[in-house]
């Protein structure tokens, strides 16, 4: 994959850089895209239907047993280039946020430290009642399996379609995104809002906006920069072209 040059050197001479990942940086790490035909039992189910409050009080078992499916895919699931690239650009960057919509922890796994979850986290389990995590080992048995404080089912600790996203996170978001240089936007289809705005917020600060997807979205035709192909290759390339001492 070819990195333009004036891309490589804007990226090594930038001093703030904001981030927007979806579910396309984990695709290589083998945890399935959002709108990826699910597998298995799943595959008759549409994640858009799932991922709804309405989903979980209509049929918390259901529920509770897609996101246990996914908990155990991403448990499997290891960082990949993409995300051990982004990783390394942040620790050159002065000024560097790792926004994501994903929910299977693995920038944080990677070593990338200012990291933004805005849909939560898989790997996390709430109180559906109160919103306090419960850990594992005090769960009361059940599919779902209930609080033990107040017996309300748990839930994933992650922004079903609908919900409002954790307040400190989108604003956190949305400042980055409004002071970077650069906003570099991975492996989403960058339909789901408010996430999807963040480029548009950075656009309209004056930021250069790259975009890595190896298939089209409604912002590869206001991007200043586009890689078409898989952010397992392209962002290591745009780190290396960007940083040559970087040993990826
Ligand atoms: C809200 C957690 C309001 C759960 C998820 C306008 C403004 C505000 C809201 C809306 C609006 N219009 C519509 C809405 C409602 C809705 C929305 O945006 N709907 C869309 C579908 C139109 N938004 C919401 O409901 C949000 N909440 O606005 O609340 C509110 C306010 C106050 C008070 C109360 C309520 C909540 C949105 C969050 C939903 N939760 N996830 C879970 O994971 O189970 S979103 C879910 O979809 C994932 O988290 C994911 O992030 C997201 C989008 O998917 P992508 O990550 O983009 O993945 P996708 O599969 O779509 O695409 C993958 C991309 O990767 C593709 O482009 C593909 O080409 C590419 N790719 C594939 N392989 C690779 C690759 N790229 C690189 N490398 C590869 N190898």
């Amino acid at each position: 994959m070819e990195v333009p040059v004036p891309l490589a050197e804007t990226l090594r001479n930038a001093r703030s850089v904001a981030v927007l990942t979806g579910s396309g940086v984990s695709a290589e790490s083998g945890v399935p895209t959002f709108r990826d035909a699910q597998t298995g039992l799943w595959e008759r189910y549409d994640p858009m239907d799932l991922a709804t409050p309405e989903a979980f009080e209509r049929d918390p078992k259901l529920v509770w047993e897609w996101y246990e499916w996914r908990r155990k895919l991403v448990g499997e699931a290891k960082p990949n280039p993409a995300h051990e690239a982004l990783a390394e650009i942040e620790k050159r960057i002065p000024d560097f946020t790792l926004i994501t919509q994903n929910v299977d922890g693995l920038h944080r796994e990677a070593g990338s430290r200012n990291v933004r979850e805005l849909h939560g986290n898989i790997r996390r389990t709430i109180c559906s009642k109160e919103g306090i995590v419960v850990m594992p080992e005090n769960f009361v048995e059940g599919t779902p399996p209930r609080c033990p404080k107040c017996g309300s089912f748990l839930r994933p600790d992650v922004v079903w379609f609908g919900e409002a996203l954790p307040a400190a996170e989108i604003s956190a978001a949305s400042e980055a995104a409004r002071a970077c240089e650069i906003f570099i936007s991975a492996g989403t289809s960058s339909v789901v809002y408010p996430a999807a705005s963040l480029p548009y917020e950075a656009m309209e600060n004056g930021a250069s906006v790259i975009e890595v997807n190896p298939d089209e979205t409604p912002l590869t035709a206001r991007a200043d920069f586009v890689l078409s192909g898989n952010a397992g290759d392209a962002i290591p390339e745009m780190a290396r072209a960007a940083f040559p001492g970087m040993g990826l």
